[in-house]
């Protein structure tokens, strides 16, 4: 029986593990700190539906005319593997920064048995196995350094979307300054442009492909992808069952930027905004009931679903726009994949 994409990508996961912690080893790590971070590999890359992984795979395939040799598609399953290992670091950090109690069904990570805080490191050793393992596999790739350079961005991009939604967290974004711009910037920079750019210019740049247009074509259309995505995901923050989803929703009392929070402040007169101002941001079940009814007054949930029927539309035609044939089969490939969460 041929093992599925999933399957692979999983033992490629595991030799990528062993690859680093071996090298840990050999560094003069003892058996049990070797013991522990391969654990916590194996762990927090676990449980998701490999989205990004999988995808690295899938572009290749589809870009190099339907066929890769075998040494291409363990690195490129290599390639997937590093992208889930960034997920898996970022999404770490943010259900500690988010007080997130539960991440696909587990409690998240620094919420597990002898993890706590040693969860923020761990996360900065899963990003430094990124470029180590680009550097083991690929120092010698005539790509190595546009390869380094995207994960460079990823992660700026990605701390900087976390940082502008961190900052109405903290409270220092004001309600007035929730608007569209800042919620697509935000939304462009934390999820986009990991979940959706980068594992489709990824392998672009390892099979030696990219032209500008193309890189520009992939950005545009992984910016409206991600998008979608995360304005999905805040609706089942507040809509979605924690049983399906995997987690329990905290934007309400985090004071998010979300979709919802948005939609509502544009649409509410002074005295639901006033409820917003005072409700809005508190951990408080009276304040968060009268966000919820907030909401339902003002018929957020029925908006979303508008909003979202007309965006899928949108995506369609701009995937039946699109001039490349194989960038086109690639986006077709990549919407098929998507359907649930994947964080
Ligand atoms: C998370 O956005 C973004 C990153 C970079 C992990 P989020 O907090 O809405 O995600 P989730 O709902 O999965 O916690
Ligand atoms: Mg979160
Ligand atoms: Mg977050
Ligand atoms: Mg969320």
């Amino acid at each position: 029986m041929a093992i599925s994409a999933s399957e692979s990508l999983q033992g490629v996961l595991a030799d990528v593990s062993k690859e680093i912690t071996e090298h840990l080893s050999i560094i003069g790590l003892g058996p049990e700190a070797v013991d522990r971070i391969y654990q916590c590999f194996v762990l927090t890359t676990k449980g998701g539906n490999l989205l990004r992984g999988r995808t690295v795979l899938d572009t290749g395939f589809i870009l190099n005319g339907h066929d890769l040799s075998p040494v291409q598609s363990e690195e490129l399953a290599v390639l997937g593997c590093l992208i889930e290992f960034f997920n898996a670091a970022y999404v770490i950090w943010d259900d500690i920064m988010d007080g997130s109690s539960t991440r696909r069904g587990q409690p998240c990570w620094y919420r597990r048995d002898n993890v706590g805080m040693i969860a923020i490191n761990d996360a900065c050793i899963l990003k430094s196995a990124i470029y180590f393992t680009l550097k083991k596999r690929f120092r010698d790739h005539p790509r190595y350094l546009d390869l380094h350079e995207l994960f460079d961005e990823a992660a700026l991009r990605t701390e900087l979307g976390q940082h502008c939604d961190l900052m109405a967290t903290a409270k220092l974004l004001k309600p007035g300054r929730f608007t569209w711009d800042q919620y697509e910037f935000i939304a462009a920079q934390k999820t986009a442009f990991y979940t959706f750019y980068l594992p489709i210019a990824i392998p672009l740049v390892y099979l030696k492909l990219t032209t500008a247009k193309m890189l520009d074509d992939v950005h545009r259309a992984s910016t409206l992808l991600g998008l979608v995505f995360q304005a999905r995901d805040d609706f089942l923050d507040v809509y979605g069952d924690p049983s399906v989803t995997g987690k329990i929703g905290t934007d309400i009392q985090e004071n998010k930027c979300s979709w919802l929070s948005v939609y509502a402040l544009e649409n509410c007169n002074n005295d639901q905004k006033e409820v917003f101002r005072k409700c809005y941001g508190s951990s408080n079940d009276g304040d968060i009931s009268k966000v919820m009814k907030l909401f339902r007054d003002l018929n957020v949930s029925e908006a979303f679903h508008d909003w979202n029927k007309a965006m899928s539309a949108k995506i369609d035609a701009m995937v039946e726009e699109m001039t490349d044939v194989a960038l086109k089969e690639v986006l077709i490939a990549f919407l098929s994949k998507y359907n649930r969460d994947p964080r």
